[in-house]
């Protein structure tokens, strides 16, 4: 398809050419946010966006599952890393929002905003954003992660990564999928709760996926914000995170969710994936962060 004979693919998510990376022509956009600032345990999200940028140059555009290259259909552009705010994580998340606001409310805007983390904390931001640009009454959010992230603050901070679903409740209801790491807080948190549906994660990893349906119920006629922490997955295909988590969700069981939230919601306006702490030298967790953000990109805009 591209010349790749002489010179090096364009600087962009899976290497398009300017045609399908256009942003007038694109229906995805693609925003890196290389922010760490709260990460407890292992370091290195901030690295996360290049890793996976650099990874997808080798993704192949042909996919086996729609049975051609459905990039060339939709289009992904590729913006430059939003610049950090450091002074505090409240005025980065309220600066997250005001980007994810904007991009969703201009005139110009893609139908997908993808944004690649950096750590999970960012959520907060993005979930009032897409919630101040699409009149909340119609969002939900799915969440897949190995930590509830339900705590109210952490280590004095509201906007921890131990707290992402926290303030992502707050502003509208919540599926979470693959949890295998909460706190007795968290569990009283969620007794009873309406706004909240929790998916183990053995209930996750069940053969039959029994709870897909009820998925697909919850994101049915919704605007869905998709967020996936990649510690959700198991860590023997995804080690390359700062809190791994025995257990957790297999390649397979992470698409059968992402086919079924994309397939069956009314749009999914934005998602993220966070978490990634790229290892050097090892290249599968990347490869396996770019193919997922592929994936879904192609279940939202390739009508599959
Ligand atoms: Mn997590």
């Amino acid at each position: 398809m591209t010349e790749r004979v002489h010179f090096q693919n364009p600087w962009n998510f899976l290497g398009l050419t300017e045609e399908i990376a256009d942003p007038e022509r694109a229906r995805g956009w693609l925003l890196p946010i290389p922010y760490e600032s709260t990460t407890s345990y292992g370091a290195g999200t901030r690295d996360a966006p290049t890793a996976i940028l650099e990874a997808s140059r080798q993704v192949e555009l042909y996919d086996l599952e729609f049975g051609r290259e459905p990039v060339m259909d939709y289009g992904i552009h590729t913006l430059p890393p939003m610049e950090l705010v450091l002074r505090s994580p409240d005025t980065m998340m309220q600066s997250i929002e005001d980007v994810v606001a904007s991009i969703l409310l201009n005139a110009q805007h893609p139908e997908v905003l993808g944004i690649l983390g950096g750590e999970h904390s960012i959520s907060a931001g993005v979930a009032r954003g897409a919630a101040r640009a699409l009149k909340s009454g119609q969002l939900v959010a799915v969440h897949v992660d190995a930590h509830a992230d339900m705590r109210a603050e952490y280590e004095g901070s509201p906007y921890s990564h131990a707290c992402a679903a926290r303030r992502i409740v707050e502003v509208c209801p919540i599926y979470q999928i693959g949890i295998r790491n909460i706190s007795s807080e968290e569990v009283s948190f969620l007794k009873g709760r309406q706004d909240v549906r929790t998916v183990f994660s053995a209930e996750a990893n069940d053969p039959g996926g029994l709870y897909l349906k009820d998925l697909a119920e919850f994101v049915r006629d919704r605007n869905v914000y998709l967020t996936i922490d990649v510690d959700g997955l198991d860590p023997s295909i995804m080690p390359a995170v700062g809190t791994p988590e025995p257990g957790g969700i297999s390649w397979e069981r992470m698409l059968e969710i992402a086919r079924t939230v994309c397939v069956n919601a009314a749009a999914v306006p934005v998602f993220d994936v966070v978490e990634l702490a790229p290892v050097p030298g090892l290249r599968a967790p990347d490869f396996l962060v770019a193919k997922l953000v592929y994936k879904v990109f192609s279940y939202i805009l390739a009508g599959k």
